[in-house]
């Protein structure tokens, strides 16, 4: 039986089957590191359809990274903030580029740092051809912040849609997480970059891991199905 549902999505909805069959298959394939890249120049080739998954310093993005793949360390984890400091690039199966990006929000990291983080960032935000999705991961517990804010705007400007992913959901109780939800979807409303649906994932209890694998899947098919119909030719 599948795991996943309903109830992993807000608002919810149920998943087609073969949608949740297709994304099982794509994330059980092998997924390789490619490259970690800390400036601009070193950025590997535009090649593959990319996904990135941005979010607040330890919101868990390396963790899903690793929950979606399945491969416990493929993505470097740490209770301590700021642990990714680089575009980490993990090829999917040859079939799609995952890559983790270092955290923003980091207190305790130097003004300098943060420069340096940002500037990397919007450059790859606004300059990579193959980035076709950003998954935006937030913390249930703690809804949008203001950084939040500072990237969803940066992602607006730079025209690339985007998911929003709460993490965490396991730290809290049903009631108070359709409410972060709610809240959230509320606000997106207003940006048209952003898809309308919001995913509920727990790393750690692999909850809404198999939806979100469905939805990139899916994705990621729509991306080929124009090259597909090409390739195939008038009817
Ligand atoms: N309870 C719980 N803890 C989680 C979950 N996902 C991640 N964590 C924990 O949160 C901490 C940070 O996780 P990471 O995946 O390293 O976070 P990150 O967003 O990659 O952090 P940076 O690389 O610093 O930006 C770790 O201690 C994880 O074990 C989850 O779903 N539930
Ligand atoms: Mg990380």
């Amino acid at each position: 039986m599948f795991e996943g549902g309903a109830a992993d999505l807000y608002p919810a909805r149920d998943i087609d089957p073969d949608l949740l069959e297709s994304g099982r298959r794509l994330f059980a394939r092998e997924a390789r590191f490619v490259a970690g890249v800390a400036e601009r120049g070193a950025l590997p080739a535009d090649g593959l359809p990319e996904i990135a998954f941005a979010g607040r310093s330890n919101v868990g993005k390396s963790s899903l990274v690793n929950a979606l793949t399945g491969r416990r360390m493929l993505a470097r984890t740490s209770n301590t903030p700021g642990r990714t400091r680089q575009l980490n690039f993990f090829n999917l199966g040859g079939e799609l580029m995952l890559v983790d990006l270092p955290g923003y929000g980091y207190a305790a990291a130097s003004k300098q740092a943060v420069e340096r983080w940002t500037g990397l960032v919007r450059h790859y935000l606004r300059s990579r051809a193959s980035l076709c999705r950003v998954c935006m991961l937030i913390d249930a517990r703690h809804g949008l912040k203001e950084p939040d804010r500072g990237m969803i705007q940066m992602l607006d400007q730079a025209g690339i849609s985007y998911q929003v992913v709460l993490t965490k959901t396991d730290k809290l109780g049903a009631t108070e997480l359709m409410r972060t939800a709610a809240r959230v979807a509320a606000e997106l409303a207003a940006h048209t970059a952003a898809h309308p649906e919001i995913h509920l994932t727990s790393a750690e209890k692999q909850r809404g891991i198999a939806v979100l694998r469905a939805a990139l899947a899916a994705f990621a098919r729509s991306l080929a199905a124009p090259a597909m119909a090409m390739a195939e030719g008038p009817s």
